[in-house]
């Protein structure tokens, strides 16, 4: 079998089922970027290849995939961080005019260099832990120039680093200061002048907005679903994070890809999620940073067969979190999922959750050879540790 390059003598974690996808003594055989073969080395086919890489017996996962994250912005939010230590909420300080609109105002006054260079380190801390896809949405924005600044950076940073970025609009994640007192009309300016410009500069892949009382209501991001339909665009809600608006099953009504948060999702909501094959997107980082006490409904969405990812949701206000091993380790010690569960969640699912289960999150012929190299001795230690980093190497589109 012709070929470009193979991995042999390597312990693989397909994640292509049953459980992992074990294979004790694996090659992966890679062509023109895609795979060509995975499975055992006894019985593979003869290959030609140009390049065979001993892993000298380390694990292979497929490269990892942060399916949430708001990693382009400007500025910090430090200290609103102190504020909350001395007890403000959250919720206050966006209130107060703190919050998503304080990174709007640093991410308006930013050039597109400046936000490119101060989101870059942010990509290259997820690649340094095996990331090959990360998803970026806009949203600190809310007019028209900066919507799209943000946006072609995060489509620059995508080609500036060997990895795939997925885009999603987020207009609808906070009610901007020019419409303070009418955040329908926000929506009629979204909807008719954001979005689809957005869609004409073929900036998005997919829309998203927050379902919440500090947000948008179920009506508001109805118009919002409705109008990404007729431009041809999937979408996903921040639904259910810090109250149940019913914004998940809105979501799956609308055929959403996954519904993110879910902290307080009840089991209507579930259901449809269910029913319409909604990915429920878990955000371990921003519970933990906010010290929410709410805990998703993990059982029921397992007992229900909800595919679960995992996201690092980075962000400056909830999550300032750049590490999807982390992640793992906290979606499995706070939330309670097995290793099998973590390690779905930021591969499999994670490339449901983006609509791109046909070409990533699993180690199959066909797919993007996008795979990660591990030194370590079982699968679990991925999951296990807490801030060591025992990437060996990354490989995407089979390079
Ligand atoms: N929920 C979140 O946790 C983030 N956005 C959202 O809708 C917070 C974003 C921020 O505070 O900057
Ligand atoms: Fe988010």
């Amino acid at each position: 079998m012709p070929c470009d390059r193979i991995w042999t003598n390597a312990r693989l974690a397909t994640m292509a089922g049953p459980g992992l996808g074990v294979v004790e003594r694996g090659t992966i055989a890679c062509r023109d970027g895609r795979i060509v073969y995975a499975g055992p080395t006894d019985g593979a086919p003869a290959f030609e290849a140009r390049e065979i890489i001993d892993c000298e017996g380390r694990w292979i996962t497929p490269g990892l995939i942060d399916c949430h994250t708001h990693l382009v912005y400007a500025g910090t939010r430090a200290h609103e961080f102190e504020l909350r230590l001395q007890g403000a909420s959250y919720e206050e300080i966006a209130r107060a005019g703190g919050g998503i609109i304080s990174t709007m105002t640093a991410t308006r006054a930013a050039s597109e260099g400046e936000l490119i260079a101060q989101s870059l380190p942010r990509l290259d801390a997820l690649i340094a832990e095996g990331v090959t896809t990360a998803e970026i949405k806009s949203g600190y924005g809310f007019e028209l120039d900066t919507e799209l600044k943000m946006l072609r950076a995060a489509r620059q940073l995508g080609r500036s680093r060997d990895v795939t970025v997925r885009t999603t609009f987020l207009g609808a994640h906070a009610i901007p200061p020019e419409y303070a007192d009418n955040s329908d009309s926000y929506i009629t300016f979204l909807c008719d002048d954001l979005m689809p410009r957005v869609v004409a500069d073929g900036l998005a892949d997919a829309v998203d907005a927050f379902c919440e009382g500090i947000g948008f209501t179920p009506s508001q991001v109805e118009r919002v679903f409705t109008r990404a339909h007729d431009l041809g665009l999937p979408v996903k809600l921040h639904a259910e994070q810090l109250s149940n608006l019913h914004g998940a099953a809105l979501a799956a009504r609308h055929g959403a890809m996954s519904a993110d948060h879910l902290e307080h999702l009840d089991d209507a909501g579930i259901a449809a999620m269910a029913a319409a094959g909604t990915v429920a997107t878990l955000l371990p980082g921003a519970f933990y940073f906010t010290r929410e006490v709410h805990l998703p409904p993990v059982a029921a969405l397992r007992a229900a067969g909800v595919p679960i990812a995992l996201a690092t949701d980075c962000n400056p206000g909830t999550s300032p979190l750049t590490s999807p091993l982390l992640v793992m380790n906290m979606g499995a010690t706070l939330f309670r999922l097995t290793v099998e569960e973590c390690l779905l969640g930021v591969t499999r699912n994670a490339a449901l959750a983006l609509g791109l289960a046909d070409e990533i999150g699993t180690i199959e012929p066909g797919k993007s050879c996008d795979l990660a190299i591990w030194n370590i001795e079982q699968p679990a230690e991925l999951v296990y540790r807490m801030g060591l980093n025992p990437l060996h190497a990354r490989v995407w589109r089979g390079k």
